[in-house]
């Protein structure tokens, strides 16, 4: 199977990226972490991108906060998918990595989570890697199945706690 890349652009985006990493630990997908900044270590970011293809890597989760160019800077050195999490951090809740990270010129593409949305960065890294694996597809529709099924229960439940 292939890895993700699971960048952050410093070690203070870790609570929002450990979401994402518990997600591939549960669907047992490979993964590798490291802090890379596309202005503090350009250099290193850029090396991670161009060889990431050549290094066994499907698709490459990028989270950073304020002015955060590390999905784009990522996404501009590679063809693999890029998904980027635009992480709140302290100021303007987040509205400037949202920004940041989803407004990409043409031609050179970032998938957006939401703000700080981890798990979902994960699931469509896994998406990704299950367009061309068959059992990670079955795991993944019994997931969700499963949160489905979780939802029927509050439905079942909720005249109760009225
Ligand atoms: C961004 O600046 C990082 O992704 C982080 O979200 C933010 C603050 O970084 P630190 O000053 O906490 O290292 O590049």
């Amino acid at each position: 199977m292939k890895k993700i890349g699971v960048i952050m652009g410093s070690d203070s985006d870790l609570p929002v990226v450990k979401k994402a990493t518990d997600v591939l630990k549960e669907l047992n997908i490979p993964f590798e972490v490291h802090v890379y900044s596309a202005h503090r270590t350009p250099e290193q970011a850029r090396d991670f991108a161009v060889n990431a293809r050549t290094n066994g890597f499907g698709a490459i989760i990028c989270a950073a906060g304020m002015a955060a160019h590390l999905a784009g800077a990522i996404a501009a050195n590679t063809t693999l998918p890029v998904i980027g999490i635009p992480c709140a951090g302290a100021k303007l809740d987040g509205m400037d990595a949202l920004l940041s990270t989803v407004q990409m010129p043409s031609g050179i593409p970032v998938a957006t989570v939401a703000i700080d949305g981890a798990k979902n960065a994960a699931l469509l890294a896994a998406e990704i890697l299950a367009v061309s694996d068959y059992e990670l597809a079955a795991v993944l529709d019994d997931r969700r199945k499963k949160e489905a099924d979780a939802v029927l229960a509050k439905d079942a439940g909720i005249m109760e706690r009225i």
